[in-house]
C-alpha cells in the first residue's frame, strides 16, 4: 500500500513503469530520496520564512553577537547527513557495485553489441552460431555499417540491424556499448540502465527484462544537432516470439548480398587497418589485424 503512495512522485516526474528485475530498487531509492528532499525543502522554507519575521530589523535593531546557543540544529543536520549516508552507503553503492560486478554468466545470457553512431543504434547479434564475425573500422560503409569482416567465418550469419532490437522475457541481456563517433549513452529508461557508448572502448551493460512490450531505446547524451532523433526500441517478446523473430532476421540476412569487402569510393584510399580497431570479444585471435583485410589495388585511370 505505501508503494503505491510512494510512486505517486515517480509518476508525477515521468518515470515511465519499471520493466526490468532490479529497477523497483532503483525506484525506491528514487522515491524515498525525493519524498527526503522535498520534507527537507519544506522543512528549510519554513525555518527561512521564521526567521525573516522573528528576526526582523524593527523587533531586532542591534545585531546580537551570541547567537543561537541551543543545539538542536546540529542534531538536525547530523540526521540529515545519517540519513543520506545511509541511502549512499547501504542502498546506492551496493546495488550499482552489483550491476558493475556481478554480471549473469554469458552462457544464459543474451549477449548483443549496441553500436551508437550520430543518430542511430545498430545491434550486432552473433546468428545461429552464436559466434560474433571480426569487425574492422576500415570495412565501415553504408552497407556495412558495422565493418563486418565477410571474410571472417563468424560473421557470415552475423545479424546487424538498425533500431529495433528484440530481446526474450525473464533471461539476463548483455549488452556491450561502444560507439563509431562520439560519446553517446545508451539509456532503457524502462529498464531502469543507461551507460556512456564511447569511442574505442567496449563497456558492458545488464539488466533482466520482466514484462513483454514495447520500450525506449534513447541516446542519453547530448550528441550533437540530431541527439533528438536517436531512438530505437527494445522489443521484449515471449521466448517463442524471440525464437520467430531470430529466424526471420536471419532468413532475411540470407536473402541479401554479402557486403562488399571494399565499398568505398572509387579513386579513395585504403586506409588500412586503423589504430585502435577493437576486436569484438570472442573473436578469433590474429596476430597481425591486417592478417584478414585483401590489399587494395591501386585506382585504376
Ligand atoms: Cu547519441
Amino acid at each position: 500500500m505505501i508503494n503505491l503512495h510512494l510512486a505517486l512522485i515517480n509518476e508525477f516526474l515521468g518515470q515511465p513503469p519499471n520493466a526490468s528485475e532490479h529497477g523497483f530498487q532503483i525506484d525506491h531509492i528514487l522515491e524515498f530520496s525525493h519524498w527526503f528532499m522535498g520534507a527537507l525543502f519544506v522543512g528549510w522554507s519554513a525555518f527561512f520564512v521564521y526567521v525573516l519575521i522573528r528576526f526582523r530589523r524593527s523587533r531586532h535593531p542591534v545585531a546580537d553577537h551570541e547567537g543561537v546557543k541551543s543545539g538542536i540544529s546540529t542534531h538536525l543536520e547530523f540526521a540529515v547527513v545519517l540519513i543520506e549516508a545511509v541511502l549512499l552507503v547501504g542502498f546506492a553503492i551496493p546495488l550499482w557495485a552489483k550491476q558493475v560486478n556481478q554480471f549473469p554468466d554469458a552462457k544464459d545470457a543474451l549477449l548483443v553489441h549496441a553500436v551508437g553512431q550520430q543518430f542511430n543504434w545498430n545491434f550486432h547479434l552473433p546468428g545461429p552460431d552464436g559466434q560474433f564475425g571480426k569487425r574492422d573500422l576500415s570495412l565501415v560503409s553504408n552497407s556495412n555499417p558495422l565493418g563486418l569482416d565477410p571474410n571472417s567465418a563468424e560473421s557470415k550469419d552475423d545479424l546487424v540491424v538498425l533500431g529495433e532490437l528484440h530481446v526474450p522475457v525473464n533471461r539476463a541481456v548483455i549488452v556491450e556499448t561502444s560507439s563509431k563517433d562520439v560519446i553517446h549513452n545508451f539509456a532503457l529508461p524502462s529498464m531502469r540502465v543507461a551507460q556512456d557508448a564511447i569511442p574505442g572502448t567496449i563497456i558492458p551493460l545488464w539488466f533482466t527484462p520482466i514484462k513483454t512490450g514495447t520500450y525506449e531505446i534513447v541516446c542519453g547524451q547530448l550528441c550533437g544537432l540530431g541527439h533528438y532523433s536517436m531512438k530505437g526500441s527494445l522489443v521484449v517478446d515471449t521466448p517463442e516470439d524471440f525464437q520467430a523473430w531470430l529466424k526471420e532476421r536471419v532468413e532475411l540476412a540470407g536473402t541479401q548480398s554479402a557486403p562488399a569487402p571494399l565499398d568505398r569510393p572509387e579513386g579513395e584510399p585504403d586506409p588500412g587497418p586503423r589504430q585502435g580497431t577493437v576486436a569484438p570479444p570472442g573473436a578469433p585471435k590474429t596476430a597481425d589485424p591486417s592478417a584478414s583485410v585483401p590489399p587494395t589495388p591501386p585506382p585504376e585511370h
